[in-house]
Formats: structure tokens, sequence, C-alpha cells
């Protein structure tokens, strides 16, 4: 059997096919059959004078989603899509499906949520999943390119990662454990082991909001480097932010055009992006009317106003302390403040990365710990990696989905992971 992505290479020969049916229709004497294997999709071409009655008789049996086994001559035709068709001589039934509930016309989201084991098959989800792929490769390629050693953290931890507010709890043999949240506090770790390190992989929150760029479970990359600090740290974000858009723009082009995503807005994403202090940023909202004061995070609003002017993600620096997480380096500069950045995509998409050079400083640390009113003995670990030689250092995570929405520009960030997982869904 061969994949219908080959079919280029055996025009004139005959071939065994197997797939799915999207569509089909006949007149009595000619019928197609739409073929979808996984690696493309074919019209396949049935004279009645030519085959069996067997043959035939399968045909008229064909339910949409029946799986077929197919043999026939593969042509090439300039108008068929993909350019090739099939000359069937014999088709066989292998699975014969029963009505399918997922028809070519508008379905509600919690139907197709609902049905999202059939969903994955339609060709704008197809689409949107296999630049999710590519952009996944594209992380280990671009980190494994400059050396980076890939560290997997654990997914059940004693440690609060970021907050408090989000954690999903279970009974550890008696303990409390948490799903992480972060893989960070490990990769910080590996640090010294590999100077330069990155883990990939799903990260937990309990968010009890329902907005169209919160998962509970999402995938997540964090690199974290030794000896860099912020300024560094930015530099490695709009590089890699770079190379994920320029691989999706170099390999996904036929699934962005079926996506129609307007690929114009993503040529020119290469490196320096903009970047404005937090501050800065505040009082530009204030002079745009927004009532945000300082000290507050900003929202998804407040992202948007900022980021209207500008075609290139935007970075936003160094927030005040109490506005994030407790591991992040003051700014000597300015102690109301830390070390860090978000970085926001443009066209409304918002947050793709959060950043920071970390607390290096085992009593500053210990002091944010206590602060944040944080278990201390869950962090006597995380503690020793500054009284046993610490070092300046910084690492970010990006948001799989939020960037695979961006660059697809898929509104919903819940389509681009293939079994989403929100607050009110754990199936399918
Ligand atoms: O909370 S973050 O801003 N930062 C961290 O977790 C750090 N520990 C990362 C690090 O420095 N190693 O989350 C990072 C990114 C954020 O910018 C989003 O793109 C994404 O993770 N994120 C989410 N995506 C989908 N759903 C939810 N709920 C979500 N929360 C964060």
């Amino acid at each position: 059997m061969i994949e219908i992505r080959e079919l280029g290479r055996y025009v004139g020969e005959a071939v065994d096919l197997g797939g799915w049916v999207e569509t089909k229709r006949g007149h009595g004497k000619v019928a197609f059959v739409v073929l979808r294997d996984g690696t493309g999709s074919v019209q396949c071409v049935l004279v009645k004078k030519q085959v069996d009655p067997a043959t035939w008789d399968a045909f008229e049996s064909l339910t949409q989603e029946s799986v077929v086994l197919v043999t026939g001559e593969v042509r090439a035709d300039e108008r068929a899509p993909g350019g090739f068709e099939i000359g069937v001589s014999s088709l066989k039934v292998a699975g014969l499906a029963a009505e399918y509930p997922i028809q070519p016309k508008e379905h509600g989201v919690d139907f197709l949520l609902d049905h999202r084991h059939l969903w994955l098959r339609s060709s704008l989800q197809r689409a949107g999943l296999m630049v999710r792929a590519e952009v996944e490769q594209a992380v280990h390629d671009f980190f494994y390119g400059r050396g980076f050693v890939r560290i997997d953290t654990p997914i059940l931890t004693g440690a609060i990662g970021e907050h408090a507010g989000t954690l999903f709890e279970t009974d550890y043999f008696g303990e409390r454990a948490f799903l992480a949240q972060t893989g960070q506090l490990y990769v910080e770790a590996a640090c010294p082991a590999f100077r330069k390190v990155y883990c990939f992989g799903p990260t937990f929150r309990a968010e009890k909001s329902k907005t169209r760029r919160h998962l509970t479970e999402f995938w997540m990359v964090e690199p974290e480097v030794a000896f860099a600090d912020s300024d560094d740290n930015m530099r490695l974000q709009e590089d890699f932010v770079s190379y994920l858009v320029e691989r999706a723009l170099e390999n996904c082009r036929e699934e962005l055009a079926l996506l129609e995503r307007d690929t114009s807005r993503l040529e020119h994403v290469r490196p320096p992006f903009p970047r404005i202090s937090y501050t800065d940023a505040i009082g530009r909202l204030k002079a745009v009317g927004s009532e945000i004061e300082w000290g507050s995070d900003l929202g998804a609003a407040d992202e948007q106003i900022l980021t209207e002017s500008y075609d290139l993600p935007l970075f936003v620096y160094n927030y005040p302390k109490q506005a994030k997480a407790f591991y992040m380096k003051e700014n000597p500069d300015d102690p109301r403040t830390v070390l860090c950045d978000d970085l926001l995509a443009p066209e409304g998409y918002g947050e793709i990365i959060g950043g920071s050079q970390r607390e290096d400083d085992l009593d500053r640390l210990r002091e944010r710990i206590r602060e944040e009113e944080l278990p201390e003995a869950a962090y006597s670990w995380y503690l020793d990696l500054r009284r046993y030689g610490t070092f300046p250092h910084s690492g970010f995570g990006l948001g799989v989905e939020r960037t695979v929405a961006w660059i697809t520009g898929r509104r919903h960030i819940r389509e681009l992971i293939p079994f989403p997982r929100l607050m009110n869904r754990l199936f399918p």
C-alpha cells in the first residue's frame, strides 16, 4: 500500500490505497469517491462497465468515513486537487461507518468539542494541528542547534511553581502533591550541570476563567541559561519566536493558505522586536483613558491597546514586584520592579511568553518566599541552588497553543491542541 502524498512517483502505474471516505457521488455509470488517508486526499473514479459488480456494490454501500481499500491506476490530472486521480479497478469496504455526526454544515462549538475525537479529521483542524506539529519540531531543532540540553521535568511536584491560586492538587500517598504549573525550578537546577537547558511538556493550571486563551492543560517550552541577564533573555526570545514563524512559513504554506492566514503579517517577523518598560506602558495606557494603576498586571484589553500600533511582537519589561512571581530578580535600578518581560503577540493575540532573570541572592529569595507566604520547607532544595554556587541566570516560558493560534490566525487556542482541557471539559 502507498500513501497519497507519494502519488506523483506512480503516474501510469497501478497502486493500492487505504483510507476514509470523505464524500461520494455517482450518476449510474460513473462514480467518484474522495479518499483521505492522512497524508492527503484524492478523487477515485469508478466506471461501472469497467469494474466488477462487487466493486460497484461496495461503492453503493459506502457511507461518509467508511474505510476502503482501493486498487487503481494513478493518472495525472491538472484539474484534480493535488494534481492526480485514481482510475479504480477494485474497491473493498474494510470498515463500514455508521451515520457520521459531523456533516458539511455549521455545527455549534460545544457539539464539535463533544466530538473532538472525530472533529480532528476535519480539514481546518488538521491544518492547525499540522502547524502545531511543525512548530514543536522547530522548538527542538532551534535549541538543539544552539547546544541546549533537553531536560524532562516532573509533572508531579511538591513545590508551587507559579501561583497558589491555580493549583491542581492530588493525594500522593498521604502527602500533598501538585500537577506542575511550570518546569522552571527544575531547569534552573539543571543549569549548573549543563549550562543551557530547556524543558518542553504539558503544564497545568486550574484556571477558572473561560477565555479564548486559557486552557487548564497547555504545553510550555522553558529554556534556562546560566550567565544570561534579562537583556540576553529577550534577545533569545526574539530569535526563537522568529525562527518558529519562519519554519511555519517555510513548511506549512498549504495549511496556512487553507486557514486563510494573511501571511504577509508574519513575513517580517524578525529581530529586533520593539520594547517598552512596564512603567512607560502604564503611561501610554493612561494617556488613552485607561484606568489602570501602576502596580497591577496588564489585562487582555491593556495588551490589545499596547500592541495595536505594532506589526511585530512587543516586549513589555520590568513589571512591579507585586504583580509577578516570587523567583524574579529585583531590579537594582528600581527595587519596586523585577527584571522580567512578557512578550505580546500582535493582532490581538497578547502574551505568548513570560520570562525573567532569576533572583540569585539567597536571602532575598528566602524573603520573597516568606512575603508570598509560600511553604518554605518545600523550597529548601530550590534555595540550595543559591547556597551551592549561585550564578546569574535567566529563562522564559512560551505557551505553544497561544503561539500557534497567532501563527495560524485562529481565534481560540482550544483548536490548537488535539484534546483541549477546559474548566468544563474532560472528555473526550
Ligand atoms: O506563567 S507564565 O507567564 N510563566 C511561567 O510559567 C514561567 N515559569 C516560565 C519560565 O520563566 N520558565 O507562563 C508562560 C506562558 C504564558 O506567556 C502563556 O503563553 C502560557 O505560558 N500560558 C498559558 N497558555 C494557555 N493556557 C493557560 N492557562 C496559560 N497560562 C500560561
